[in-house]
């Protein structure tokens, strides 16, 4: 089908079949009603100047089985759609982390390995990858068309992506939403590699260098950090419990605020508790940590929550 993209993630079959389900009930409905307006019309025509219309009242047969057979129908595209949704934004497990940045106008990449790419993206075939987001300044969206895959860069908050490439070749990806005089050329390239050609590309000479810290990869970089700016004084990673909770098996971990509500450590919570302290005060400890704002970088916080992921 070549006016449909290709099919080259785990999700785009699933969002082609439900983009099919509606074409296709969509199409069934309007010829039944287009040819039932046309048919009608010539059947029940005026003949002659004194033809009357016959008074009629209603019909509840029909009342109902125009009611049920409708509601039935949108009933199963709801569910069908809903299980493809829920199925799009839940990553698996052993998804890989790989962090973006978008900016005016580019795509920026940084890999769990330290590599970092600027405009081009690079995957490995039949891994799951997750995309963390964020925007540098204005709204941008991740689209590539041949994955069937959409999400919103938020700047101030982590947005999250997954699929499974399931091709091998180069493909578009787009920024998707209007940022400004350079948007139109706010594109990058995904090249999905066998593993032979991954392994390869990961054990590539050409590392490129970070902006922060030039040859530490981001979890280097966060460990760097949380001595040099006194997470440690508060934070341990062996588990123990000093001044403030440890960051070992921090990641996902559940937990209850001195308000009552619960949380799930992602890296929203991750930037939020390090930004604005005070929002949500862990159970059972002081409100002493200090806000981070304006110490640390966007990139810095980046690179925190990639060492915590270390300690899982
Ligand atoms: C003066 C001690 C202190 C310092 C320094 C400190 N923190 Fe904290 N931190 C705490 C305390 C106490 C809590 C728990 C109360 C709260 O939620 O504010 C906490 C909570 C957190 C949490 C939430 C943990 C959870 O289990 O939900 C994160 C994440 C965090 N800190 C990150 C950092 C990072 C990163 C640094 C260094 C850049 C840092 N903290 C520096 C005391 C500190
Ligand atoms: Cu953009």
């Amino acid at each position: 089908m070549t006016w449909i993209p290709e099919v080259a993630s785990n999700l785009a079959g699933k969002v082609d079949g439900v983009l099919w389900l509606i074409t296709i009930m969509s199409v069934v409905f309007f010829v039944l009603i287009t040819v039932l307006l046309v048919y009608f019309s010539i059947k029940y025509r005026r003949r002659s100047e004194n033809d009357e219309t016959p008074y009629i009242t209603g019909s509840e047969p029909l009342e109902i089985i125009w009611t049920v057979i409708p509601s039935i129908l949108l009933i199963v595209l709801f569910v069908h759609a809903f299980v493809v949704y829920k199925d799009m934004r839940t990553p698996p497990e052993d998804a890989v982390d790989i962090n973006v940045v978008g900016k005016q106008w580019l795509w920026q990449f940084d890999y769990y390995n330290g590599k970092k790419t600027l405009n081009e993206l690079y995957l490995e075939l039949n891994i799951p990858v997750r995309m963390v987001m964020r925007a540098d300044d204005v709204l941008h969206s991740f689209f590539v068309p041949q994955f069937r895959v959409k999400q919103d860069l938020i700047p101030g908050r982590y947005t999250q992506l997954w699929f499974t490439p399931t091709k091998v070749g180069t493909f578009d990806l787009f920024c998707a939403e209007y940022c400004g005089t350079g948007h139109s050329k706010m594109l990058a390239k995904v090249v999905v590699l066998s593993p032979e050609a991954y392994d390869i590309w990961e054990n590539g000479t050409q590392v490129e260098e970070g902006p922060a810290v030039a040859g530490l990869v981001p979890a280097e970089l966060g460990e760097k950090l949380y001595k040099e700016k006194g997470c440690n004084a508060c934070h341990s990673v062996d588990g123990s419990v000093v001044l403030g909770p440890t960051f070992k098996g921090l990641i996902g971990r559940k937990g209850e605020c001195t308000d009552g509500s619960t949380y799930t450590a992602d890296e929203n919570y991750i930037r939020q508790s390090i930004l604005e302290p005070q929002a949500q005060i862990v159970k059972g400890f002081q409100p002493v940590m200090p806000s981070f704002k304006g110490i640390l970088s966007e990139d810095d916080i980046s690179a925190l929550i990639a060492y915590m992921k270390t300690l899982n």
